[in-house]
């Protein structure tokens, strides 16, 4: 029986595809996900027997194996094996078996995301057709940011990022947790940032915010789908929901206006005002103790209104907050104006700005991550008739956000020192799930593909006639998506 469509719709294109020849496998009842005991691989058999329970209509369940233990015919194994390491795995699919082998519960869960892309619907259920794919990340981070606080986005909403995410193998979620038009995370030493500042957002729309338990649960969620949540707090600038609800922030002792409009760059902190290095550390301290990833993110971007010795200062003054509570700081580009510790991650934004500084940090010992605003920045409209979205870098219609290479943007780079790829997604204009989604597809998914795979794997037309078949999934799911005209869409 011949496959009825290629398996090469796979996002992000994966290293090697070999098609075998022969009989799909079919999920059914009969089939059983097999899995290791380890709590993570326990955590992924459940997920995995879920999502073919629920595409196939077929109660798929799960045994749980010894090492030893063969496999048997209808099984979808996952197997860990110390051969593969970090986030590599190996997919085969056969008549009788799906076996999905990597080194870590990571590479596990990207097995899995591909055997979601393999399956088609078939005869009333699901099937995949005999395929051999090996595969690995080129970046090891590959990350989306979503600004929670011009807008908010609460758990319900993001588990839906995070599963979008997992599908197209991105594992960090930054939350941009805070700004001028609201404080969105419950922090105990400091209760009322979202007491007077949780509740607003721009234009006067309903604020909202994470208590403890929610964001605790946010980040498990997402840890079981291989998503690491990199916390942001946004200083020096960008924290009139800071000033507004502690006054003692501000010169002049009173709290500031509420602010609903959608400017950048007029507030601050004051590095000489003895009340602002403990709000640093006891926001820090607090956002550190709820986050099990290794990264603390200090934002650092935009601040106008302030000269560059006392900018320095309070970037140094937030870094030491963060490696006090035993994290390592990530910060938008501005930062390397000022000197950093090595492994600080700098975040690439501005495609504007003087690059220099970014160089010789570099050279210094820093990381850099690639959000270039106009690739990236997944807010920006498509075209001139996008209802949507701001324009300030342009427009990015999918193919933009496809043709980069992130290890070429910023010439003079240290060999290595760039980590990763980041889309973002502003929200000053975004205020549902289907305005946010509008924006973020089909364009996540050719910046994911910038961040897995490699450069002489990618190819336009090829990516385009891939993506073409995601948008029926895209719409099983119930996510809003833009249907590009560059893109000729089943
Ligand atoms: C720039 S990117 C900003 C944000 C805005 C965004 C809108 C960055 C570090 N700062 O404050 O929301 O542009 O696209």
């Amino acid at each position: 029986m011949p496959a009825p469509t290629s398996p090469l719709r796979i996002v992000p294109a994966p290293r090697l595809v070999h098609e075998a020849e022969g009989a799909p496998f079919v999920v059914s009842a009969a089939t059983t996900v097999t899995v290791g005991t380890g709590p993570a691989e326990v955590a992924l058999g459940v997920l995995a027997a879920e999502s073919l329970s629920r595409i196939s209509g077929s109660t798929v369940e799960v045994r749980y194996r010894d090492v030893a233990e063969p496999t048997q015919p209808g099984d979808v194994a996952f197997v860990l094996d110390d051969r593969l390491a970090g986030e590599q795995y190996h997919l085969e699919v056969a008549a009788d078996l799906v076996r999905v082998t990597a080194g870590t519960p990571e590479g596990l869960t990207h097995g899995l995301a591909t055997l979601h892309q393999v399956l088609r619907p078939h005869d009333g259920t699901f099937a995949a057709w005999p395929v051999r794919v090996e595969d690995e990340p080129v970046h090891g981070w590959r990350g989306l940011s979503v600004d929670v606080a011009r807008h908010f986005f609460g758990p319900d909403d993001l588990r839906v990022v995070v599963d979008l995410m997992a599908g197209y193998k991105l594992n960090v979620l930054h939350l941009h947790l805070s700004d001028d038009q609201g404080w969105r995370l419950h922090l105990p030493s400091r209760p009322d940032l979202t007491a007077r500042s949780g509740g607003t957002a721009v234009d006067g729309d309903p604020g909202g915010y994470f208590t403890t338990e929610e964001f605790e649960a946010l980040v498990a969620y997402a840890a079981a789908r291989g998503v690491r949540v990199v916390p942001e707090i946004d200083v020096p600038g960008h924290v009139n929901a800071a000033l507004h609800a502690y006054g003692e922030l501000n010169p002049d002792g009173e709290p500031t206006d509420e602010y609903a409009g959608i400017e950048v760059g007029f507030s601050r902190l004051w590095a000489d005002l003895p009340a602002t290095e403990p709000f640093l550390r006891d926001v820090f301290g607090d956002v550190a103790a709820v986050t099990p990833g290794e990264y603390l993110h200090i934002g650092g971007d935009e601040v106008h209104t302030m000269e560059r010795e006392e900018y320095a200062r309070l970037v140094r003054m937030a870094s030491d907050a963060v490696r006090a509570a035993g994290k390592k700081v990530v910060g938008w580009q501005e930062i390397a104006t000022t000197p950093l510790e090595p492994g600080t991650v700098v975040q690439y934004w501005d495609t504007r700005m003087d690059p220099a500084p970014i160089v010789a940090a570099a050279q210094a010992g820093a990381r850099l991550l690639m959000s270039p605003g106009s690739q990236a920045y997944l807010d920006m409209k498509y075209d001139g008739d996008t209802a949507l979205g701001l324009e300030w870098a342009g427009h990015i219609e999918l193919r933009d956000a496809y043709t980069w290479e992130p290890t070429a943007l910023v010439p003079g780079l240290p060999e290595g020192s760039v980590i990763g790829v980041e889309a973002t997604v502003w929200t000053e204009t975004l205020r549902s799930l289907d305005d946010l989604m509008t924006m973020l597809l089909p364009r996540l998914a050719a910046v994911a593909e910038v961040a897995w795979t490699p450069a002489d794997r990618r190819d336009w037309d090829d990516f385009a006639t891939r993506v073409a078949a995601h948008g029926p999934y895209w719409d099983a799911e119930g996510l809003a998506w833009y249907p590009s005209p560059q893109v000729d869409w089943h």
